[in-house]
């Protein structure tokens, strides 16, 4: 029989199948194989309820790890954690170079000030002139439009309110949900597991969040195309990575037409390559 996997909680799956909810264990094989099923694959049961094969996947994600997404929602705190561009950029690469979708979705921007939120805007527009779709964590109405038909996950940092904004979106789903740590400011980890949910015409994946991410797994020219302000830019030289190149329209056009923040992230990324490739030992 075929499910689709929605959860999964250490050695326990559950398996969504055309008779309903199924409990289902993994069998030996896929130990072997090193492959593991994740929330998300499409996966054969044998008669006792054992996952015997997993169907090819489209994509999948290793923060959060899931398969077979066509969205995947990056929720960010404009405060309490602060705004962090960094987490977001890496994000944006991360799920970008997986051949996922990524729609931003800012949450708490009840919490800034008047300065604060002109400042948002400037950010908020900024995005969406790259050609990302950006919403805020009030904009149901929005969401519902782009998630139709579709399989979405919620991602990014712990505390920004991933299980919050799921929450809004089906009152009857009463998800787990803490304030930050005031002290860290920084969340504590309330979601534990990746969780698919069944939302009228869509699929919403809960998910553990997080503050660190790895991109080393990318060449820098991946990482380089998911910035799509580098090829907008129309760079004269061709292959250019966009650093140290006297001439290169792209770094001339860093604090005008490209927000520093992104170009400085940017560096930073194919710095963490190029110190993760030198390392001889991984
Ligand atoms: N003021 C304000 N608080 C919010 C908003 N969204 C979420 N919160 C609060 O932020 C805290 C963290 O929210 P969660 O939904 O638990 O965050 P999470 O992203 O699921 O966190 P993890 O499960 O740890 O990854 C809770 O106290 C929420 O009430 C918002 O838009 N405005
Ligand atoms: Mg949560
Ligand atoms: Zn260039």
């Amino acid at each position: 029989m075929q499910g689709l996997i929605t959860n999964i909680n250490s050695t326990k799956y559950i398996v969504k199948t055309k008779d309903g909810f199924v409990d289902a264990i993994v069998k030996g094989i896929f130990r072997k194989e090193k492959m593991s099923p994740l929330v998300g694959d499409i996966v054969d049961l044998d008669e006792e309820n054992r996952i015997s094969k997993i169907y090819e996947r489209k994509n999948f994600l290793t923060r959060p790890n899931i398969a077979n997404v066509d969205i995947a929602l990056i929720v960010t705190s404009v405060k309490k954690p602060d705004l962090d561009l960094v987490l977001l950029d890496k994000l944006l690469v991360h799920v970008i170079c997986n051949h996922v979708m990524p729609v931003i979705c800012f949450s708490k921007i009840d919490l800034l000030d008047k300065d604060e939120i002109a400042n948002y805007k400037k950010i908020k527009k900024y995005y969406e002139s790259l050609g990302f779709k950006v919403l805020d964590n009030t904009d149901i109405a929005n969401f519902k439009k782009i998630a139709k038909d579709k399989i979405v996950v919620c991602c990014g940092q712990t505390g920004a309110g991933k299980s919050t904004f799921i929450n809004k979106i089906d009152k009857n789903l009463n998800l787990e949900t803490n304030p930050i740590s005031e002290s860290l400011n920084r969340g504590v980890h309330t979601t534990r597991y990746v969780s698919l949910y069944e939302i009228g015409n869509f699929m919403l994946a809960d998910t553990p969040g997080f503050s660190a991410l790895d991109i080393t797994n990318f060449t820098k020219e991946e990482v380089r195309d998911a910035f799509p302000e580098f090829k907008d830019s129309n760079c004269k030289y061709k292959d250019c990575m966009h650093i140290n190149t006297d001439g290169c329209l792209v770094q001339e056009k860093v604090g005008k037409d490209i927000l520093a923040s992104r170009y400085d992230n940017y560096q930073r990324f194919i710095k963490e390559i190029n110190e993760s490739s030198s390392k001889l030992f991984k």
